[in-house]
């Protein structure tokens, strides 16, 4: 679609409707901006030269459009979406926009849990070889704001959300990954069945000059597969695989596009826990698909650290360890983090209530001798350790309480675990804002 002098509303003015209504004003659009917040809650003052429609959803200007570009927050529940659709109007995802003005091709990355982990990586490995590649999306920053400027032989690395790839139409990656499937976000996408589905799309264009890494030990993953038209390429801890990477007696093995190379020790990597493994394992398939050099794959892992708010190691104060794992914000992360730690836990969790059961996150409370629980789904929480026979919680009404009470509890070689198991939206904007509160108030505790 020639975008020139389009009628194009774009809803939403977080970072990615801010850096998508740029995109289109450099494509000569006629810009719409709307937002639900009033104008005085808004930053617009990065947009020149765009209708500006706040306070309320854009119902009423709907029919006067020829494209919608909408930000991930956004539901496409709402009357305005439908009626857009009624209207044939089409509804596009901010990623299909970048999608569509992109020179480079698109390494997608996608899957419940690890996308953070893997896209940092894959992009570094990425990088170092195709030297002006982008690593952008769901990461923090929108596919949109740079993609315009990548040239053609160097790569765009995006973590990808559920949420952005509802939309898409034509989005096709060269490398689309799966990492895992474990329910999330059940508020917004109903069902497990429609959250899949979702994931799935990420694949919908491709074809067989195309690639889909996917998660060999994920049943759900490997169910896949067959719906596919792209080369897969397996990556798996627990089996040897005849084609893929996968973990064998504790080395890396790559077995596929005529490499047959034990890379290196699993024992080299520095992320804690074999959920980590596992998305190493994955950024290696990834990077041999668009044949990045062995030793620089090597090179690139050997020296990567965890990334902030993923069990990133904050300090030891008196012989006790905190970890700042904000970003599990849902059971299956928050369990593997549990997996990782050896020692005695105090584990602070709890949060904004996304409509999710904590079965498994309790039943995964092997090390945790103390539960403090923060936030809406605090009760919730403690009423399921209750009938699970787990009763050593205990809750606190603010953040910082939680964080001095875990202190006042741990014991020399215990750890102190935030991994909420929630997003954080009940009490703070973010989860980036959370960890960092949890870090500046351990160093304070110091
Ligand atoms: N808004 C409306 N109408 C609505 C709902 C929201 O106008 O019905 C407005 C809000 O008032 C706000 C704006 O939309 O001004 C926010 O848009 P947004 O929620 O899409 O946020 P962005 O700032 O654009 O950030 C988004 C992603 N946010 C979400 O998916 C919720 C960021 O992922 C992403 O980093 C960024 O684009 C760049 O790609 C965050 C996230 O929490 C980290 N993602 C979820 C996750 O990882 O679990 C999916």
């Amino acid at each position: 679609m020639d975008l020139k002098n389009k009628k194009v509303l774009v809803c939403g003015l977080g970072v990615s409707g801010i850096a998508s209504a740029a995109l289109l004003k450099k494509l000569g659009a006629s810009v719409t901006v709307s937002d639900i917040r009033s104008e005085d809650k808004l930053d617009l003052a990065a947009l020149q030269d765009v209708n500006v429609y706040v306070g309320k959803n854009p119902d009423d200007i709907i029919n006067k459009q020829d494209l919608i570009v909408i930000s991930p927050g956004i539901s496409t529940d709402l009357p305005f979406v439908k009626l857009a659709h009624e209207l044939n109007i089409p509804v596009w995802s901010e990623i299909e926009l970048a999608y569509r003005v992109s020179k480079a091709p698109i390494i997608a990355i996608t899957g419940t849990n690890g996308k953070t982990t893997t896209t940092a990586l894959t992009g570094e490995i990425i990088k170092n070889y195709y030297k002006n590649s982008l690593v952008a999306g769901n990461i923090g920053i929108p596919l949109t704001e740079n993609i315009y400027n990548v040239p053609k032989d160097d790569y765009v690395v995006a973590e990808i959300s559920s949420f952005q790839l509802e939309t898409i139409d034509l989005f096709c990656p060269k490398v689309s990954a799966i990492l895992n499937i474990t329910p999330d976000h059940l508020n917004r996408h109903k069902t497990f069945e429609n959250y899949c589905m979702a994931k799935a799309k990420v694949f919908q264009n491709q074809t067989e000059n195309d690639y889909t890494v996917l998660n060999f030990d994920d049943k759900l993953c490997r169910q896949l597969a067959s719906k596919t038209e792209a080369h897969v390429i397996f990556f798996s801890v627990e089996n040897k695989l005849d084609e893929g990477v996968f973990l064998d007696e504790g080395k890396i093995k790559i077995h596929f596009k005529n490499i047959n190379e034990t890379l290196m020790d699993a024992k080299q990597i520095n992320l804690l826990g074999k959920h980590n493994i596992s998305n190493v394992l994955a950024a290696v398939a990834i990077s041999v698909c668009v044949d990045v050099p062995l030793n620089i794959i090597y090179n690139t892992i050997k020296d990567f650290k965890a990334v902030s708010h993923r069990l990133e190691f904050v300090r030891e104060i008196n012989g006790i360890k905190f970890y700042n794992d904000s970003k599990a914000t849902n059971v299956d992360s928050a369990v593997k983090a549990l997996q990782a730690i050896e020692t005695p836990i105090i584990l602070i969790g709890g949060g904004y209530d996304k409509n999710v059961d904590f079965y498994d996150w309790i039943k995964a409370f092997k090390n945790v001798c103390r539960l403090i629980l923060i936030g809406q789904v605090k009760e919730k929480i403690a009423k399921q350790c209750e009938e699970l026979g787990f009763f050593d919680y205990v809750m606190c009404q603010t953040f910082e309480d939680a964080v001095k009470k875990s202190f006042e509890i741990a014991k020399s070689n215990d750890s102190v675990l935030l991994s909420p198991a929630c997003a954080s939206w009940d009490m703070f904007s973010n989860f980036e804002k959370r960890g960092d509160l949890f870090k500046s108030i351990v160093n304070s505790l110091a």
